[in-house]
């Protein structure tokens, strides 16, 4: 028999390129030496650093599967999925602005734009000198993003955004917005408009008082009437499916991410119980800690194999929407409960911001809400099988 090697089941690391694992590497590097060391100040005082951008865009760990022409690495979506895995490791916060930065506003400019449009924001938002996001959501537009209201009146030259847009992760920092908006002039149909910081009728107010995601600055992107000319608009999409397009990727790389965050809790609950000694001997002496270290450790095997398996399939241009809506729902679902196992597990000092089980925790449940909510991601796969849609 080969040797077991309990953090590692299914020796994930055997599947991997050896460029996926320099990438890899590059990021676990990243994150442990210089996101850990700040994270507890970040989370604890609410506060993103932008400098961040730049320290990851000097790595290549923005837009990771963008063409290298555009600024970008060129690498699948095995390696995206392994940064965000190890930026999650560290919080969620910190792999979001990674994760919107390159599938949500890197990859629709290059997926949707024209070469103007690419050679304009790409080659910025790959070092980071811009900060990018992504207005989808708005105030009674969630989980069904169809009935927005934001809309684009034609002008003489271009067009008149009129909306507002919630939740929006980087909003209040963003130099360069993705926005989706209702177009007069295509037929009421959804379009993708880029637009930049310092436009007159342009504001993004921070949310205050989040006790989730804390690195992380989330605010609104309010549109009163903003001008823009026709360059401002995404050519080569229309419809719904552009915004979803490129939730596709960001939840695919949320399902690594989610193992990222629940391995860490995983491997400090081990530890934690090992040291720790209650009735004469270690806690993970006993028979009921022993259960919940094999259940996570076989959910996060799991997880990962499901995200590696979706990852490699992209690559092959054999992805359905469906396969990442079961990795984003079971990775972020299974780490939620993880992570909540984990902080039990540490007793009183799971409590602890020292011990970052209960940060994870936190975090997790703005992880398992966004990009489609749990019990959305059930709804399309129950879809899926049945041919019935229950949304409504
Ligand atoms: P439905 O009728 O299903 O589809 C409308 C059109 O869209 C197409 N489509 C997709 N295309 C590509 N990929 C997908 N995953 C797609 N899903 C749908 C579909 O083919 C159709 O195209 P066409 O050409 O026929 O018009 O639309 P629906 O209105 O019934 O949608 C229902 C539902 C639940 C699937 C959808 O609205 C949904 O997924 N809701 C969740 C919303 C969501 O995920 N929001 C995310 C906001 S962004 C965010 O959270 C960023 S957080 C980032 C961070 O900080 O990391
Ligand atoms: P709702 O849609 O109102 O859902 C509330 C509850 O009802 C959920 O439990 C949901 O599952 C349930 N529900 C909804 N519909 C049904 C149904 N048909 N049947 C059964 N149950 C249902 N959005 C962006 O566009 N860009 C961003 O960068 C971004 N970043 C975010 C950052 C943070 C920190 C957060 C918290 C959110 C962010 N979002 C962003 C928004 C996020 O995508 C939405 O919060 C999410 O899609 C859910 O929408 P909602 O909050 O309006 O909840």
């Amino acid at each position: 028999y080969a040797a077991f090697v309990w953090e590692d089941p299914f020796l994930l690391e055997d599947q991997l390129t050896e460029d996926e694992r320099m990438i890899r590497d590059t990021a676990r590097a990243y994150a442990q030496d210089r996101l850990m060391p700040r994270v507890l100040e970040a989370y604890r005082e609410e506060k993103t650093d932008r400098a961040i951008f730049s320290e990851m865009g000097a790595l290549g760990l923005l837009g990771v599967t963008i063409p290298e022409e555009y600024g970008g690495v060129g690498a699948g979506y095995v390696s995206y999925g392994l940064v965000a895995r190890e930026v999650e490791r560290v919080d969620s916060g910190y792999r979001s602005m990674m994760s919107v930065q390159s599938s949500l506003v890197m990859y629709p400019i290059y997926a949707y734009g024209d070469e103007a449009q690419r050679r304009k924001y790409l080659p910025k938002l790959a070092t980071g000198e811009y900060v990018g996001c992504f207005g989808l959501t708005e105030p009674d537009a969630g989980s069904d993003p169809g009935s927005m209201k934001t809309r684009a009146e034609k002008t003489a030259n271009g067009y008149r955004l009129i909306g507002s847009k919630m939740w929006i992760s980087n909003s209040p920092i963003a130099d360069v917005m993705v926005v989706w908006a209702k177009s007069a002039a295509h037929g009421d149909q959804i379009r993708g408009f880029i637009l930049e910081k310092g436009m007159k009728g342009l504001s993004a107010p921070k949310i205050e008082g989040k006790l989730s995601l804390r690195t992380s600055i989330t605010g609104e992107i309010v549109m009163d009437g903003v001008e823009v000319g026709e360059e401002a608009l995404l050519p080569n999409v229309s419809g719904l499916k552009g915004p979803f397009g490129c939730l596709n990727r960001a939840r695919y790389g949320i399902s690594w991410g989610a193992m990222g965050a629940a391995e860490f809790c995983w491997h400090a609950a081990r530890q934690y119980t090992l040291d720790r000694k209650q009735f004469g001997k270690p806690l993970a002496a006993t028979q009921l800690v022993q259960k919940k270290l094999a259940d996570m450790q076989t959910e996060i095997a799991l997880g990962l194999q499901g995200s590696l398996r979706v990852g490699r399939l992209m690559d092959e241009g054999k992805m359905a929407p469906e396969m990442i809506s079961i990795v984003k729902r079971n990775n972020c679902g299974k780490a939620l409960d993880i992570a909540r196992m984990a902080r039990d597990m540490h007793g009183g000092n799971g409590i602890a911001d020292e011990f970052h089980v209960m940060r994870h925790l936190a975090n997790l449940e703005t992880v398992n809400t966004y990009e489609g909510t749990h019990d959305i991601h059930a709804l399309i796969l129950g879809r899926a099988q049945t041919g019935l849609q229950a949304f409504f």
